[in-house]
């Protein structure tokens, strides 16, 4: 019910109003991901996950049968070869395994495999985005406000920095959270994989208005993103109504 008001919000505000009914599916889940670094992320999830529940059903079929037949259980796995198996071989071997695998992800991730097609820079500021697409010498070339458009399928370089407290920045579909400090410029680097409207939210607290720190990703097709771009560059224009009222 969120969701549909949500959209039905944005709908009427904004460009969305031309964007098909489907485009809110999953409009903010880090369980359904468009980009490869969100799909790692969603991997090491299930991965955490599954393992944790397998662990879960093995402690509690070992106390369930240690309390039913609590001498031979005390003789089974009080036995010093089950200790030593049990209690430091496999934590020890699957919390290693884990380590290795997730800094090897983490590495995949921090590391761009393609230079970027375009850079936004994303601005966090008590409590709304401001969002700088960057021309390749680095000038602003067109500004947005919570909304950020992206071409699918280029990759993305995104400079994230504050001018006030930390914030967070967050796309759950398209990528992990990345903080936003005071003095620094941190990046991310995606590549969504398909047109779409996803919600963005700050991920950590940074005052009052905190929770309507939110942002939509409008992902195009390379043409659609390139018509917008030009369209932003254009001198604005007065509204209809107010020009209606001048004749
Ligand atoms: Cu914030």
């Amino acid at each position: 019910m969120y969701r549909r008001a949500m959209i039905a919000r944005f709908r009427s505000a904004s460009v969305l109003a031309t964007l098909p009914a489907s485009a809110g599916a999953g409009l903010q889940s880090a369980l359904d991901p468009h980009s490869p670094v969100a799909s790692e992320i969603t991997a090491i999830t299930w991965l955490l996950f599954g393992g944790a529940t397998a662990i879960f059903v093995l402690v509690m079929a070992l106390t369930a049968y240690s309390m039913s037949a609590p001498e031979r259980a005390g003789r089974v796995l009080g036995h010093r070869r089950a200790i030593i198996i049990g209690g430091l071989a496999f934590p020890v071997a699957l919390l290693s395994a884990l380590l290795i695998h997730t800094l090897k992800v983490a590495g995949d991730i921090a590391a761009p495999p393609e230079p970027p097609a375009l850079r936004v820079e994303v601005v966090g500021e008590q409590f709304w985005w401001r969002v700088n697409y960057l021309t390749d010498a680095g000038y602003v070339d067109v500004a947005t406000a919570n909304e950020i458009h992206l071409p699918a399928g280029r990759p993305v370089e995104f400079r994230l920095r504050t001018v006030d407290v930390i914030h967070s920045f967050w796309m759950p579909n398209l990528a992990g959270k990345i903080d936003m400090i005071p003095g620094h410029v941190t990046t991310l680097s995606i590549r969504p994989d398909r047109p779409g409207v996803w919600r963005g939210q700050c991920a950590e607290y940074c005052g009052a208005q905190h929770a309507n720190m939110a942002f939509l990703v409008v992902v195009e097709t390379p043409e659609d993103f390139d018509a917008w771009l030009a369209a932003q560059r254009l001198p604005a224009r007065p509204p209809a109504a107010y020009l209606e009222r001048l004749r």
